[in-house]
């Protein structure tokens, strides 16, 4: 079995009838999100799903996950979710997949997060995966300007077509090729400031347990 696949499965084990269920975005979140589904269709399972994505919210739907949207729930009992890269304090890179902000605010309203990943996702320093920045379209050149004097080395996510990629709240992504981030606090205190930015992929003291798929199994990190 799939690494992506075994954390997917584990995950699922913490969903308990009545529980208020994020589901998160990405290809191990997809095993995830499967899983609730035959639960849901096959043991009766009784949750509500709040989606971090439009890929999700499609994938939901067509398992039959009961949805509500973030503002129609009172709070989120627990999120699980993927990350591109965590750190060994447990910080996180996420929006490879270019949810960040659903996925950020879906988190920032839960009472537990789970992460899940392959081993390859554990880093000793973030920064090798280039750190996405959610910007407003309007004024996002002169934004992409100041992150190259900044020398955060930006580069525009694109779609294959070589459009400009939107987001589901059709925004850029500015993606910042930055090697390696000591500092992921001042990073994000500086990042978060500059006008058009509407988020970016840093993830900090925000997950409660980490699933890391190992060829020897689940390792539970808490
Ligand atoms: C999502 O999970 C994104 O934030 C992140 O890009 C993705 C990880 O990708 P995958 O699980 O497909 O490796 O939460």
């Amino acid at each position: 079995m799939e690494l992506k696949e075994l954390v997917g499965l584990k995950a699922a084990e913490y969903i308990k009838d009545g529980m208020t269920v994020g589901l998160g975005t990405g290809s191990t979140a997809y095993y995830f999100v499967k899983e609730i589904g035959r639960r849901v269709n096959e043991e009766g399972l009784k949750i509500t799903g709040v989606t971090t994505s439009i890929q999700t919210k499609e994938l939901a739907e067509s398992l039959g996950i009961p949805l509500k949207s973030v503002d129609e729930v009172t709070c989120i009992d627990i999120t699980v979710d993927g990350a591109d890269e965590i750190s060994e304090d447990f910080q996180g890179i996420k929006g490879g997949g270019g949810a960040l902000l659903f996925e950020k605010i879906v988190a920032d309203n839960s009472k537990k997060v789970i992460w899940i990943v392959d081993e390859s996702k554990m880093v000793k320093h973030l920064g090798a995966f280039p750190l996405p920045v959610e910007v407003v379209c309007y004024g996002s050149i002169q934004l992409f300007n100041k992150f190259n004097k900044k020398g955060y080395n930006p580069e525009f996510r694109k779609t294959a077509s070589g459009d400009y990629y939107l987001t589901d709240e059709k925004n850029n992504i500015i993606d910042l090729h930055l090697g390696e981030i000591l500092d992921p606090m001042a990073l994000a205190e500086d990042l978060i400031h500059l006008t058009g930015v509407v988020e970016h992929g840093l993830f900090l003291d925000c997950v409660d347990t980490v699933l890391v798929g190992t060829k020897d199994g689940v390792k539970v990190i808490e």
